[in-house]
């Protein structure tokens, strides 16, 4: 198992306000080099398959909305410790938890609507990265 790569999306509101120059920018200004990326919009069952461990979960249904409304940009990145530095980077969960500087502390709007996703783990990272590109696609 890699745990130099990590997966990461930027959601449909960060497409939708224009923040996907700024946010890339501060994901390659934070030593993440990019070796997968394209801009792509999920379906529904895209999204209830990559969120299935939320299945139960009161909001699932407003996630799925959430994230095939548009447009996202899903990546693959690599750095040393990918997955926890990368969770830095993007703050917690509900940017008014996040910390300053951090990607959800200047981008998010709420819990539900958090600008960025970001691997929970070197496996999900994994997964995940393969439920989005083809083998050619990463780099
Ligand atoms: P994470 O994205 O920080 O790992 P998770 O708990 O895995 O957080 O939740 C996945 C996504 O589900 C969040 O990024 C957010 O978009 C959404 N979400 C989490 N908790 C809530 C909530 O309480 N209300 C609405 N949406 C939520």
């Amino acid at each position: 198992m890699r745990t130099d790569r990590t997966f990461t999306m930027l959601k449909p509101d960060s497409v939708e306000k224009g923040h996907i120059g700024a946010i890339l920018e501060k994901i390659t200004a934070s030593g993440f080099k990019i070796v997968a990326m394209k801009l792509t919009q999920m379906t529904t069952a895209d999204a209830e398959e990559f969120y299935a461990i939320h299945k139960e979960r009161p909001f699932f249904g407003e996630l799925v909305e959430y994230m095939t409304r548009g447009p996202i940009v899903s990546a693959v990145l690599e750095k040393d410790n990918a997955v926890e530095d990368f969770r830095t980077l993007i703050g917690a969960t509900n940017p008014e938890d996040a910390a300053e500087g951090t990607i959800r502390k200047l981008y998010a709007a709420s819990i539900g609507e958090n600008a960025v996703h970001g691997s929970d783990s070197d496996e999900n990272a994994e997964i995940e990265s393969q439920f989005h590109f083809a083998g050619r696609e990463i780099f």
